[in-house]
């Protein structure tokens, strides 16, 4: 297989999708980054039904970044394991051969080397919120999601198929197979194993409709979620609501019937270019907005009042050694959580910004959150991955056949402890 050759998605030519992304009729708004020039053209691994993808391949399509499109499938895994210690998409690799991972540092990376359009607020206290919002998009928004592909059966047959389709394909053994294995290890992991039962279930089902109704009401007066040109927390919460919410057959029916202006949203993401504000020449040339919408509140008040304090007790379960924990707050019990260690520097990391904020600066966060209680960012939480994360990643060696072989066919755990 060539790995640089772009793999067949089964809904459009992938080429179409490249093409798009990288438009000979736009202006090219990177011109003025002659050294970045050096790492184009990027090999961007990813998956059509991934979550991370969407984020990430959405904002590369904003930015007018180059890249192949590869879609994965399970021996391209292995050589993304091979270079990135992990079986997961999107990964990267540049021009000069170096290989980058996980979107949240990758946004950095990429923010530094093509600063003509930043998606990142300037100030300060806008940077940190926006920070927080995307982890809270990235990893609490995670579990509805993953619900809303696998508990319908029709939902899950139908995601099971297109991936043992899409993805499995070089498993030895018939794709409608591959695809129901797949479907069976996801509904394991990901839902009876993430916290999923009968007294959990409504709140985890509503979770979807909440943030839609946030969206919405951040929308009512703008294009997107920080006013009038797309940032980091509108590429955030198209992770779950792209290839989640707005493609799959089930949930998709509840955007279109219930949240069409969020359906609007996430088609005006995925088509929205640097060089081309929308509608009007002006939109697009102002700062970012404050936060002010009210429908933030809904969202501020779950990471004050859920999601911080889930992180802390992952943390506090990961400082004991412990592999399972149960979390409680006044919204929902959720048992036998997985202890995650890649959530303890998603901690960690938000700690580190806040603290390296100035004192008014902080305060002005501290007011925007207060309504809702105190912010739980003092863990001192050490994760271990730290280096781990840092971009370019440290180039690894060989691997062996066992290794390869698990990643082949099982990839890395979600809930993998790397001391
Ligand atoms: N924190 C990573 C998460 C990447 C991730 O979890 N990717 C999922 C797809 S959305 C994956 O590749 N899973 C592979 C598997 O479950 O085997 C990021 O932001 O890129």
């Amino acid at each position: 297989m060539n790995s640089h050759e772009p793999t067949k998605s089964s809904y459009e030519p992938t080429k179409s999708s490249h093409e798009n992304s990288v438009n000979s009729h736009e202006p090219d708004i990177n011109s003025h980054e002659p050294n970045i020039k050096n790492h184009e053209p990027f090999d961007v691994y990813l998956a059509d039904v991934s979550y991370f993808s969407g984020k990430w391949e959405s904002y590369l399509r904003y930015k007018q970044i180059p890249f192949n499109r590869i879609e994965m499938d399970a021996a391209l895994g292995v050589e993304i394991y091979r270079h990135t210690g992990m079986r997961k998409v999107p990964a990267v690799k540049t021009a000069r051969g170096e290989w980058l991972k996980d979107t949240t540092p990758m946004i950095d990376w990429f923010e530094r080397q093509y600063p003509q359009v930043q998606v990142v607020p300037g100030d300060p206290v806008q940077r940190f919120v926006s920070k927080l919002v995307e982890d809270y998009a990235d990893e609490w928004c995670w579990r509805s999601a993953m619900y809303h592909r696998w508990r319908s059966d029709d939902n899950a047959g139908f995601l099971g198929h297109r991936i043992g389709r899409e993805v499995f394909n070089d498993w030895p053994m018939p794709v409608s197979l591959a695809g129901k294995l797949f479907k069976y290890r996801q509904r394991r992991t990901f839902m009876w194993g993430d916290g999923l039962d009968n007294n959990s279930e409504s709140y985890i089902h509503d979770h979807y409709p909440l943030v839609a109704q946030a969206l919405t009401d951040i929308l009512q007066d703008q294009p997107f979620l920080l006013g009038d040109k797309p940032s980091l927390v509108d590429f955030a919460f198209m992770g779950p609501f792209f290839r989640h919410y707005f493609c799959d057959p089930v949930p998709a029916k509840i955007m279109r019937d219930q949240f069409p202006q969020v359906l609007a949203w996430v088609t005006r993401v995925w088509s929205s270019r640097a060089s081309r504000p929308v509608n009007d020449p002006e939109i697009g040339k102002g700062d970012f907005d404050d936060f002010s919408a009210s429908g933030w509140h809904i969202i501020f008040k779950e990471i004050v009042q859920i999601y911080l304090p889930y992180l802390q007790a992952n943390a506090k379960a990961f400082d004991e050694g412990k592999t399972r924990f149960d979390f409680s707050c006044d919204a929902v019990h959720l048992k036998k959580l997985p202890v995650v260690q890649y959530r303890c520097y998603c901690l960690q990391m938000l700690e580190q910004q806040y603290q390296s904020l100035s004192e008014p600066e902080r305060q002005s966060v501290d007011q925007l959150f207060a309504p809702f209680g105190e912010l739980l960012l003092n863990s001192h939480t050490e994760s271990g991955l730290v280096e781990e994360l840092q971009l370019p990643l440290k180039p690894r060696g060989e691997i062996g056949l066992r290794e390869k072989f698990h990643a082949f066919f099982v990839g890395t755990p979600w809930d993998m402890i790397k001391k």
